[in-house]
């Protein structure tokens, strides 16, 4: 089977989308020669069936103007999703895997009763929002994606959390029969994310369904995600199978990982240095090099907006 990196393939080739997204589709049919002789047919035509879906959007008073937007070709090569591979340009191949139809959302936990939404209704729950987001890696990297999708409140609202659900956690897809790489960062899966209660109802924080027009691809987290603007990309668990509502903060990836490296809260923070790496400034992904670089700012730029959710916390200590 041959599969061509995709850093490997001249600009030249792939300048005009369509041309990219048939080669994705090419890619995508030989990666699952083998996908589908070691675990069966059937997710090779769910797949092909959503890859690339149109969806219909309205502009949305959240969106950030004025900064370049990330290349498509940006956004869905230079990945983090560990269970695809820990490589940047991993996902984009192996995430090819990923089954993302049929596909459900448990939610448990504190609310008034268990229960499971198809991926379908939560895609037409609400109309769909184009929101331009600066998007900023803790490892100093940054993009901006026009993201599509609508508040996660609207979403936490049909759930019917109960007065005692003080943070929900976010659960991302796992079988290890798909996973791609061995396994030696020491990640417990599957992947977990969490926010505040407040945090998780505030406007800007997005629940994700697509990019560019278009359904997520799989190595952006189809297909649903959240996003969470202000905070470092870990936060914003992808390809989301359950969300639990918890009256203690939940325990999370990479804190459980490196407490001192990734605290809970993960802020964008220019104040507060990783303990390998300032954060200070960020590098903007798809710019010559010598055009990369950005001064980081406090909460991702969002601050006017989700300031006050910190007032009178010490974000040294709560970082
Ligand atoms: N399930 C899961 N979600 C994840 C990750 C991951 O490895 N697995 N990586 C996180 C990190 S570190 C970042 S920066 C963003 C990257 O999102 P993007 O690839 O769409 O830019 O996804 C986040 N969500
Ligand atoms: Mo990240």
């Amino acid at each position: 089977m041959l599969i061509r990196h995709p850093e490997l393939i001249p600009s030249s080739e792939i300048t005009p989308k369509e041309c990219y997204l048939n080669r994705r589709r090419f890619l995508s049919s030989g990666a699952f020669t083998a996908a589908g002789l070691a675990l069966g047919g059937g997710i090779l035509s769910a797949r092909e069936a959503f890859a690339g879906e149109k969806l219909q959007t309205v502009k949305s008073p959240l969106t950030t103007t004025g900064e370049e937007l990330t290349s498509y070709k940006d956004i869905t090569t230079y990945n983090n999703f560990y269970e695809f591979g820990t490589g940047k340009s991993e996902p984009a191949i192996y995430a090819k895997d990923l089954p993302v139809r049929p596909w459900t959302l448990r939610v448990e936990g504190k609310v008034k009763k268990p229960l499971t939404f198809d991926i379908d209704a939560l895609l037409k729950l609400r109309p769909l929002e184009d929101r331009v987001y600066r998007h900023r890696c803790v490892e100093a990297w940054s993009m901006v994606v026009p993201w599509i999708g609508y508040s996660l409140s609207e979403f936490i609202k049909q759930c019917e959390p109960l007065s005692s659900a003080k943070y929900v956690q976010f659960l991302s897809w796992y079988d290890k029969r798909y996973i791609h790489w061995p396994g030696q960062t020491g990640i417990h899966w599957p992947y977990s994310e969490g926010l505040r209660m407040d945090e998780a109802m505030h406007p800007l924080t997005l629940f994700t369904f697509g990019l560019y027009g278009e359904a997520l691809p799989n190595q952006n987290g189809a297909p649903v995600r959240v996003v969470v603007p202000w905070k470092y990309g870990f936060k914003s668990a992808k390809s989301i199978v359950a969300v639990k509502f918890l009256d203690h903060q939940p325990e999370t990836t990479w804190n459980d990982l490196a407490s001192d490296e990734y605290g809970f809260y993960s802020n964008v923070n220019p104040n507060v240095d990783h303990p390998r790496w300032s954060q200070k400034t960020e590098r903007r992904i798809g710019l010559p090099f010598y055009e990369q670089k950005r001064t980081t700012l406090f909460l991702n730029g969002y601050a006017d907006q989700v300031g006050s959710l910190y007032a009178g916390m010490n974000l040294k200590k709560d970082f």
